[in-house]
C-alpha cells in the first residue's frame, strides 16, 4: 500500500513541495545545503565531483515540485499515455539539460561564482549514461523530451544497464574496448524504488488445471526468477512545468544469499546465484543494426517488459480498473522489436492471471501495440530459436504459436488455396532453424508499422513486409525521424541560438519550423557574418575539446569535413577514405599540386561492435592513414585526418556544431533514416550524401542547390544488384581509384606491410557488398563541387544558412506528432 497508515494532519504534511526560491541567492543557499547534507562536506573542502553532485541535486530541487504535480495531475486525468519500450536510450549529460529546461543557467553561473567555482567545469564532471548503441536508443532520448516538452504524458520503460556501451580507446590503432563505468562517482539523476521491485520469472513448464468455474486453463510454472528494481529518472520538459518520468529497470537475485545453500556452507555458490541474475542488466550488447541471438540478450528483453506491463498494470492504473479497456490508457511503442515479447507477456497475464479468454484477450492486446522498424538490412532482423525460447518461456512460446495459429487462419482466408504465401508469412521460421521472427510477431500484433523516414517506409512495404503491406496497407505508416532541438541547438549551439534569437525570436526552440523566418537573412550580409563567427566560435571550442580531450590539433581555417556514425560497412566509411587516400596520392604522384587541395580536415567518430571484425579493421586503416597523412609534409598541413576516440553524445554536441560538410554516404536503400545528417543540417552543416533514408526529406526541403548528391539511387543499386555487380571492374576501369586502392596495398600506410589491411582491401575487390566502388567517382566529383562551393566562402554561408531555415522539419517535436496523429491517438494535456 502506498500513503501513510494515518490520515495526516500536520497542514504541511499535503501541501504541494515548492521549489528553492529562483534567485542567485536561493540558489547559492540550496547548494551549500546540498552540499553539506548529500556530500557531507564544507565548500573548502569539496571535491570537484561533490560540487558536482551537490549541483545535481540542487537543480533535482527546482524540478520537483513539477515532477510530483505531473505524476498527480496525470493519474488524476485517468488520460490516455504513451508507454514508450526501448532497450536503449542514449541519454546525454543531464545537467546541461536540466539546467536548460528551468531555465536556471544564468543563475547557476552567477551562483557559483558566487561559491569561487565555475558551472562549465562542474558540467564536465558529469559522465553521460551510455544505455544505447546510435541511432535507436539517441532517437529514443530525442522522442521522450519532446513528449515531455509537449505536454504528452508518457513512461520510457528500459533497461539500466550497469555498464553502457563501451569506452573506446587506440593501442596502435587498433580499436579496444574498455568497461564503461558510468555508476562509479555517484548517479545523482536516478532515484531508485528496491522497495516496488518487480519479480520476474524464467524457465521451467507449463501445466493445465481446472479452475473453480470448471475451465481448462494453463499456467506457467518457472524454474527461476529475479527481481527487477525500478530507477526513475525525470525527463523535464522544456520551460512548461512538465516532467515525465523514464523508469529504467535493474535486476537483483529474489534472496541475496539463497539460505539452504548457505546454510549448507556453499557460500560460494550462494554468490554465483546472485551474479546469475544480476548479470541479466549488468551489460549493453553493443550490437547495432545487427541482433545478437544470445540468451542473455533474450533475458534482458523480456526482463525489462515484464517489469514494464507489471509496473503499468499494478502501479499505474486505478485498483479497480477494468483491463478490458486497457487501449484507452496506454498504447506501447515498441522501439524495433527488442520489446516485442511484451505481446505474449500481456495475452499471458490476462489469461492466465485476469482470467480472460483467448479472444477477449487478444481483443485487448491487439490495441495496445505499435512497432517501429527501424533497419532494412535482412540479417538486422531478430529471429529467436524456438528451442530457446521454449527454455527460457515456454508459456509465452506457447501463446506465440497460438497466436501464428490465429494469424495463418486468417491469412488463409485471405487468399484461399495459396499454401505458398502463408508458409512464407509464418511468423515461425523452418530454416535454418525453427525459429520466431520478431518483425513478424510485432507486425501481425501491431495496430500501426512505421518507419522512420519516407524512403525506408516504402521499401519496408515493397521489400521487407510485402506480404503484411499488401494484406494490410492501412496497417502502414511513415513518421520520419527528428531531433530534439533543445539538445542539438539551443543546447550545443549556443552562438547560433543567440543569433536566430535576436533575429526572429525565442519561439523556435519549441516550434522549429519558425526557422523559416531566417531565409531572408541568408541575403543579408550582417546576419551572413554573424552566422560565420558563431561557426568559427564552435570551431575554436572544438579545438579546445579535442586538444584536452584527445592530443588532437585541429588547423585553423580547414574545412571541417565530419562522418560521425557506428561503424558499419553499408554506411561506408572506407568511401570516404578512398578519398582521402585518393587526394593524398594524387599530391604525391604530382596529378595535384598542394595548393590545389582545399585545406581539410576529416573528422571520424565511430564505434565498432566488439565482434564486428570488418569494421574493426576499417578502423584501424583510418587511424594509420591519418597517421601517415598527418605527418606528410609533402601536404604543408592542408590535409588533415582526426579520429577522436570514444565519441559520444557529449563529443557530438561539440563536433556537430562546428561541421562544416556532413557526410551521409551510406549505398541508397540501407539506412533506414539517419540522424546525424539531421543534427548536421540543423547546425548549418551541408550535406554531401546519397539518396538514401532522410537525406532525401533533406536534399528536397533544402534544394538541389544546398545539398551535394551523389551516387545511385535505390533503383539503380538493385538494378546493378540483379546484373551482377564486380567491383574489380570500377578498380580497373578508374585510374584513380586503382591509384588510390595501389597505395594501400603497396604497405605505404603500414610501415611497408603490403598484406595489413588485405581484409578490408580484398573485400572492397572481391565482394563490396555495399558497392562503394561503384559510387566512387560520383562521391569524387560531388567532392570537387563541395571544394567550389567553399572556395566561394559567402556562397558557403548562404548555402549554411539555407540548411538551417529549411530542416525546422527534423524536429523531434514533429514526429511527436506524427505518432500522435497517425498511431497513438492520445492527447497532450492542456
Ligand atoms: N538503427 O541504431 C540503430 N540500431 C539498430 O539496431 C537498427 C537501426 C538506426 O536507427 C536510427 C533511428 O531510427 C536510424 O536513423 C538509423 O538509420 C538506423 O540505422
Amino acid at each position: 500500500a502506498l500513503g501513510p497508515t494515518q490520515p495526516p494532519t500536520h497542514p504541511l504534511a499535503t501541501a504541494p513541495v515548492g521549489a528553492p526560491p529562483f534567485s542567485v541567492d536561493g540558489f547559492v543557499k540550496e547548494f551549500i545545503h546540498e552540499l553539506n547534507t548529500n556530500q557531507g562536506v564544507a565548500l573548502s573542502r569539496s571535491s570537484v565531483n561533490d560540487q558536482y553532485l551537490a549541483l545535481a541535486s540542487t537543480v533535482k530541487n527546482y524540478l520537483m515540485a513539477r515532477w510530483l504535480e505531473t505524476g498527480r495531475k496525470t493519474r488524476d486525468a485517468k488520460v490516455k499515455a504513451v508507454g514508450y519500450l526501448s532497450a536503449e536510450y542514449l541519454l546525454g549529460r543531464q545537467l546541461g539539460n536540466a539546467l536548460l529546461a528551468t531555465d536556471l543557467n544564468d543563475i547557476a553561473k552567477k551562483g557559483l561564482e558566487l561559491c569561487g567555482l565555475d558551472l562549465v567545469t562542474l558540467r564536465n564532471q558529469e559522465v553521460e549514461p551510455g544505455l544505447g548503441n546510435g541511432g535507436l536508443g539517441r532517437l529514443a532520448a530525442c522522442f521522450i523530451d519532446s513528449l515531455a516538452t509537449m505536454d504528452v504524458p508518457c513512461i520510457g520503460y528500459g533497461i539500466r544497464y550497469e555498464y553502457g556501451i563501451f569506452r573506446q580507446t587506440f593501442v596502435d590503432g587498433r580499436q579496444v574496448e574498455q568497461p564503461d563505468t558510468w555508476l562509479a562517482l555517484g548517479s545523482p539523476w536516478e532515484f531508485p524504488h528496491p522497495e516496488a521491485s518487480v519479480q520476474v520469472n524464467f524457465g521451467g513448464r507449463t501445466e493445465t488445471y481446472t479452475d473453480a468455474d470448471g475451465t481448462e486453463r494453463t499456467r506457467w510454472v518457472p524454474e527461476w526468477n529475479v527481481l527487477g528494481v525500478p530507477y526513475n529518472y525525470m525527463v523535464p520538459g522544456y520551460l512548461n512545468g512538465r516532467v515525465n518520468t523514464l523508469r529504467l529497470w535493474s535486476a537483483q537475485a529474489t534472496k541475496a544469499f539463497d539460505l539452504a545453500i548457505f546454510n549448507a556452507g556453499d557460500y560460494a555458490q550462494a554468490v554465483r546465484a546472485q551474479t546469475f541474475a544480476e548479470n541479466i542488466s549488468k551489460v549493453l550488447y553493443p550490437e547495432d543494426s545487427t541482433p545478437q541471438g544470445k540468451e542473455l540478450r533474450l533475458q534482458q528483453q523480456y526482463f525489462f517488459v515484464a517489469c514494464s506491463l507489471r509496473d503499468f498494470i499494478e502501479n499505474e492504473l486505478e485498483d479497480d480498473f477494468d483491463l478490458h479497456d486497457l487501449d484507452q490508457r496506454i498504447i506501447f511503442q515498441l522501439n524495433d522489436t527488442h520489446p516485442v515479447i511484451a505481446v505474449p507477456e500481456l495475452m499471458r497475464i490476462l489469461m492466465d492471471e485476469k482470467g480472460f479468454s483467448w479472444d477477449e484477450a487478444w481483443e485487448v492486446t491487439s490495441k495496445c501495440f505499435a512497432y517501429t522498424c527501424h533497419t532494412l538490412l535482412p540479417e538486422a532482423l531478430e529471429v529467436w530459436s524456438t528451442d530457446l525460447l521454449g527454455r527460457l518461456l515456454p508459456r509465452h512460446l506457447e501463446i506465440i504459436y497460438a497466436i501464428n495459429e490465429q494469424f495463418l487462419a486468417e491469412v488463409r482466408e485471405a487468399y484461399p488455396g495459396d499454401e505458398l504465401r502463408a508458409r512464407r508469412m509464418s511468423i515461425i521460421a523452418e530454416f535454418p532453424e525453427r525459429g520466431v521472427r520478431m518483425a513478424y510477431l510485432s507486425t501481425y500484433a501491431a495496430t500501426k508499422v512505421n518507419g522512420v523516414a519516407a524512403l525506408h517506409s516504402q521499401l519496408l512495404r515493397d521489400k521487407v513486409l510485402p506480404d503484411f503491406s499488401e494484406l494490410w496497407p492501412d496497417k502502414f505508416t511513415n513518421v520520419t525521424n527528428g531531433v530534439t532541438p533543445r539538445r542539438f541547438v539551443k543546447m550545443a549551439n549556443p552562438k547560433l541560438s543567440e543569433l536566430i534569437n535576436d533575429t526572429i525570436g525565442a519561439g523556435w526552440v519549441t516550434d522549429l519550423e519558425r526557422l523559416k523566418e531566417l531565409e531572408p537573412f541568408a541575403e543579408d550580409p550582417e546576419f551572413r557574418e554573424r552566422f560565420a563567427e558563431a561557426k568559427a566560435w564552435n570551431k575554436r571550442r572544438l579545438t579546445q575539446v579535442l586538444r584536452n580531450r584527445d592530443g588532437i590539433d585541429l588547423p585553423d581555417g580547414h574545412l571541417l569535413d565530419v562522418m560521425v556514425k557506428r561503424l558499419h560497412e553499408y554506411k561506408r566509411q572506407s568511401l570516404k577514405l578512398l578519398h582521402i587516400v585518393s587526394l593524398y596520392e594524387q599530391v604525391l604522384s604530382g596529378k595535384l599540386t598542394v595548393d590545389q587541395v582545399t585545406p581539410r580536415t576529416v573528422v571520424f567518430g565511430a564505434k565498432a561492435a566488439p565482434g564486428y571484425k570488418m569494421a574493426k579493421d576499417t578502423i584501424h586503416l583510418i587511424n594509420k592513414v591519418a597517421e601517415v597523412v598527418n605527418a606528410d609534409p609533402k601536404l604543408e598541413g592542408r590535409l588533415k585526418v582526426a579520429f577522436p576516440a570514444n565519441y559520444n553524445v557529449t563529443l557530438a554536441e561539440k563536433l556537430i556544431p562546428a561541421a562544416d560538410l556532413s557526410e551521409q554516404i551510406s549505398l541508397a536503400g540501407m539506412e533506414a533514416s539517419g540522424t546525424g545528417n539531421m543534427k548536421c543540417a540543423l547546425n548549418g552543416a551541408l550535406t554531401i550524401g546519397t539518396d538514401d533514408g532522410a537525406n532525401v526529406e533533406i536534399r528536397e526541403l533544402v534544394g538541389d542547390k544546398h545539398f551535394f548528391l551523389f551516387g545511385m539511387s535505390e533503383p539503380e543499386v538493385a538494378d546493378l544488384g540483379a546484373k551482377g555487380y564486380s567491383p574489380g571492374a570500377y578498380y580497373e576501369g578508374n585510374a584513380q581509384l586503382k591509384a588510390a586502392i595501389d597505395l594501400i596495398l603497396s604497405g605505404h600506410f603500414s610501415g611497408g606491410d603490403q598484406h595489413l589491411f588485405d581484409s578490408v582491401v580484398y573485400n572492397l575487390l572481391h565482394s563490396d557488398r555495399f558497392m562503394a566502388l561503384a559510387d566512387f567517382q560520383s562521391y569524387v566529383d560531388a567532392q570537387a563541387r563541395v571544394e567550389e562551393r567553399y572556395a566561394d566562402r559567402d556562397a558557403w554561408t548562404r548555402s549554411a544558412i539555407l540548411n538551417v531555415a529549411r530542416t525546422g522539419f527534423f524536429s523531434s517535436d514533429r514526429s511527436m506528432r506524427d505518432y500522435i496523429q497517425r498511431i497513438w491517438h492520445t492527447q497532450p494535456m492542456l
